[in-house]
């Protein structure tokens, strides 16, 4: 079936789903729940979902009198931790209680198009007050997560904004080591607002500026003849599972212990970092990725959508802070409380040495890179205050247009790529690619091997280059995963031929 005729019948027989039993739907996608020549092992028979997530409003109390109304999963926030087992098929149904269509994304996920959440790809959308069951096979192993891909545009209580967010722990088949118990912490920013300009760190990534990209936005800028700047989004709410610093239960902890977090970046457009004062975190996964050089830091820069993945050994008694370095963010709760056992008092704050992030010292030293079969060169470009007072992004020109949804880059199954990523703006980008994984190839100015993710920050006027392998067919969308740039332009589609 074609992608057109696939989306048309999607949206003819979706808006009655919400008055059709589950198993009614089973047209619309591969139905394990019947047992069938194919399809009847002990698994497939089963009819009861692994987990049901229910879309509507919740009341999320991030202090006290202070209880926040968005959209969130379960009537929580973060959603509820969905443990897989990797390679085992399970089953969600996802209910939708808004007046809205609802995409539901498996981030990070190698799965087909046909669940991944993502109406430019071709999901059909969980219509309102409908539901869909979705039956897959999670994978890869790690941390990864599962949150909302609607259009937000100018509306601040849609996409990311809201509280529709919550982690996905895929267990491995062998079991990482060297750690006594797991934490999980959502960062998460709420009650959003737009000003002009923004006021986002960009200093912290380590690599050189081009002068050739800084000059393409310099000269934009000369010959624009709109000279405001575009619209940017701050928060007034700033929280780790949803409870500003000082607010939430404090994380008690036993010298000695080394304790495994998994760290969530939930946030619709922030990139954040964390500290805990008189301790490192060493970073055994990225983007639930096993890294090849597991190492300390001092702080932790998690962009958009990031995760990692760190062991921190409790080595130093007293009840202290983990929060952001940006004093502005962690005052409005960006953080939360690590309390020693026995220990009491006002929980400590340190601001750590200004300290530079490198993905590559988590990568392989001298490690090898096969060849790409192709390489695909991107400029990424902004058009300040072009579509409606807000920044207009562009990749080789084209900002995605959403009406007609062209895919502009074309794969072949079994291939290598190599994506070559030009910055000609001043923001860092999160970047984004559905349902595969990339390597690091080059970065800052540096070349690098075996660091798998499926987000990467692009800094300013830098340039990097990851590669991958045409594994998983289907429409594949690529993006800058501040919902503020790709609701803007910043997306772009490959397809398969
Ligand atoms: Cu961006």
């Amino acid at each position: 079936m074609d992608r057109r005729k696939f989306i048309t019948t999607a949206s003819l027989v979706l808006p009655l789903a919400g008055a059709l039993p589950a198993s009614a739907l089973s047209f619309a996608r591969p139905d394990k729940t019947k047992p069938s020549e194919e399809n009847n092992g002990p698994h497939e028979q089963k009819a009861k979902a692994d987990y049901t997530i229910r879309i509507g409003i919740g009341l999320v109390e991030v202090g006290p009198q202070h209880i926040i109304s968005t959209v969130c999963y379960n009537g929580q926030f973060p959603g509820p931790l969905l443990r897989f087992r990797e390679g085992e098929q399970t089953i969600v149904d996802i209910y939708n209680d808004t007046d809205s269509p609802e995409q539901f994304h498996w981030h990070g996920q190698f799965i087909p198009v046909s669940v991944d959440g993502s109406t430019e790809e071709g999901t059909p959308c969980i219509p309102a007050h409908g539901m869909r069951r979705e039956v897959f096979v999670p994978k890869p192993a790690g941390l990864r997560f599962y949150h909302t891909h609607t259009v937000a545009r100018g509306d601040l209580s849609a996409g990311q904004y809201s509280g529709q967010v919550g982690p996905v722990y895929i267990e491995p088949k062998v079991k990482p080591t060297g750690y006594d118990r797991e934490e999980f912490l959502m960062l998460k920013e709420f009650e959003p607002y737009f000003m002009r300009g923004g006021d986002m760190s960009s200093d912290f990534l380590s690599g050189p500026v081009i002068p050739e990209l800084k000059a393409i936005q310099d000269k934009r800028e000369k010959e624009s003849p709109n000279k405001t700047k575009g619209y940017e989004v701050g928060y007034k709410v700033f929280t780790i599972n949803g409870r500003q610093l000082g607010h939430g239960k404090p994380i008690q902890v036993k010298y000695g212990e080394r304790i495994l977090f998994h760290i969530v970046n939930g946030s619709g457009s922030e990139i954040r970092s964390l500290a805990l004062p008189g301790h490192t975190f060493k970073i055994i996964a990225l983007d639930g990725f096993t890294v090849p050089n597991p190492i300390e830091v001092p702080i932790l820069w998690i962009g958009t959508a990031e995760r990692i993945s760190a062991i921190v050994e409790m080595k130093h008694p007293g009840v202290w802070i983990m929060g952001d370095l940006a004093d502005d963010d962690r005052g409005n709760g960006m953080g939360t409380i690590i309390q020693y056992t026995g220990q009491k008092g006002k929980p400590q704050w340190v601001k750590p040495k200004p300290y530079l992030w490198d993905y590559t010292i988590f990568g392989k030293k001298n490690g090898y890179v096969p060849q790409p079969d192709e390489t695909i060169k991107m400029i990424f470009a902004k058009q300040n205050a072009a579509d409606k007072g807000f920044n207009r992004w562009t990749i080789n020109g084209v900002a995605f247009n959403m009406g007609q949804m062209k895919p502009m880059f074309h794969l072949k199954k079994g291939k290598r790529y190599r994506l070559q990523m030009y910055n000609a703006s001043d923001d860092i980008h999160p970047m984004h690619l559905h349902r595969h994984s990339f390597e690091i190839t080059k970065i800052g100015g540096k070349n690098t091997s075996g660091i798998m993710k499926d987000v990467v920050m692009l800094g300013g006027f830098q340039e990097m280059e990851v590669d991958f392998v045409a594994d998983n067919p289907g429409l594949t969308l690529f993006h800058c995963h501040m919902q503020l740039h790709m609701d803007f332009g910043f997306m772009a589609l490959f397809d398969y031929v």
